[in-house]
């Protein structure tokens, strides 16, 4: 028997596995991988090395077709009830045309998933979601909570406009009111006689962030196509959500970082996104109380690693003096740091900045200290 090299095994594609309008487009630009997120084809590397692509997002511009992130569309007179039930994130005072950062999580205070949540109107909200079932939770709670809303995946497919550039790129095709768009902010833009929905957020943090086009069904397309016409002098290129930027920045990724067996007590970068002292009632919220006042029994750190290169397709055990104190989840090299990076899961009480800790890669034990996220 001969064993298989894991790079040399492929994923088998598939109608259920599905694509988006811009992977006619992408398959034709040096896509080299696909990873799948929501049942659906996401981008996640092209014929340029991770290291070449980490320095032109951040000296360039990049288009990412990011339709993966699909939407669920909660609409009707309890829209808003049914939305403010699955996040720990008040959203009492929200507004239109406002997107919000939001930890969903069960009765159990456990993470259903970290969406991006849009507020088209009072009556309603697209969750944006990361790669988790949103879809039929939400139809199950409307349905128990006999609450009168409408809940679909509408096709819209996501086309993002980002690296350090974005702003520049944005402008020359939509003109100088995109300039307006404030962080977090979206609005409606035109082109060609199309309406997008146009926000500005996305996975990257060069140029502070870019910009996330919603385009319905293929509508996006001709857009595709003129990004490229007219970015020549921006050095466009395709892209996707990059590993190392992303990880630098301190995005999180849901099924990686977390998942389903975390509270977002866990993970200090949500506590802003969490309010336990407001009238608002939402799912979990008596078992978030009760783990704030016993405190979390582990921590999402940031690590630093004395090494140069690392893949992380699993859990990496993390040790100190042989004894497991917790595990990697996600890691790269960082040209910034000149070291591997990454998040790793640290039990009570070793979740400490400045913690010695171990780690084997490649066979060898390397040795990294724990330290708050973000790095940068
Ligand atoms: N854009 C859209 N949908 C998405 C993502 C996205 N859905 C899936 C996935 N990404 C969800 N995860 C994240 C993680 C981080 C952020 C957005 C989505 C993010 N965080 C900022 C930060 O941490 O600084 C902003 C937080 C804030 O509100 O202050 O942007 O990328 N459409």
């Amino acid at each position: 028997m001969h064993s298989t090299n894991m790079s040399d095994i492929k994923l088998a594609m598939a109608r259920r596995l599905r694509s988006t309008p811009y992977t006619s487009r992408i398959e034709k630009q040096g896509l080299t991988s696909y990873t799948i997120y929501n049942r659906m084809k996401l981008p996640a590397g092209f014929k340029d090395s991770l290291i070449d692509s980490y320095y032109h997002l951040k000296r360039d511009v990049q288009a990412w077709c990011v339709s993966a992130e699909r939407q669920v569309k909660i609409e009707g007179q309890d829209a808003f009830q049914l939305v403010q039930l699955m996040t720990c994130r008040d959203l009492s005072n929200s507004k239109d045309k406002r997107c919000y950062y939001a930890p969903l999580i069960d009765s159990q205070a456990r993470l259903i998933n970290d969406p991006v949540i849009l507020r088209i109107s009072k009556n309603e909200f697209w969750l944006s979601i990361a790669d988790s079932d949103v879809l039929l939770w939400a139809k199950g709670l409307a349905i128990g909570k006999n609450y009168k809303v409408t809940v679909s995946e509408p096709d819209i497919n996501i086309l993002a406009i980002q690296g350090a550039k974005s702003l520049l790129l944005m402008e020359k095709v939509f003109g100088k009111k995109i300039t307006e768009l404030k962080f977090f902010g979206f609005d409606y833009f035109e082109f060609n006689g199309v309406k997008h929905l146009i926000a500005r957020s996305g996975w990257s943090k060069q140029s502070k962030y870019g910009y996330e086009i919603y385009c319905k069904g293929n509508e996006g397309l001709e857009l595709y196509d003129h990004f490229f016409d007219i970015g020549k002098e921006y050095n466009i290129k395709p892209g996707c959500p990059h590993l190392i930027e992303r990880i630098e920045s301190g995005l999180l990724s849901y099924g990686n970082d977390f998942d389903d067996s975390n509270n977002p007590l866990e993970v200090d970068l949500f506590h802003k996104f969490i309010n336990l002292d407001t009238e608002v009632e939402f799912l979990g919220k008596d078992k978030l109380k009760k783990i704030k006042a016993e405190g979390v029994s582990q921590k999402l750190m940031g690590i630093k690693i004395n090494h140069d290169q690392i893949n992380v397709s699993d859990a990496i055990e993390i040790t100190i003096n042989s004894k497991r104190v917790g595990e990697l989840r996600s890691g790269c090299f960082s040209p910034t740091f000149s070291k591997v990076i990454g998040t790793a899961m640290i039990n009570k009480p070793f979740f400490e900045t400045g913690t010695q800790v171990e780690i084997v890669i490649d066979n060898e034990i390397k040795t990294g200290v724990l330290c708050n996220l973000p790095f940068v």
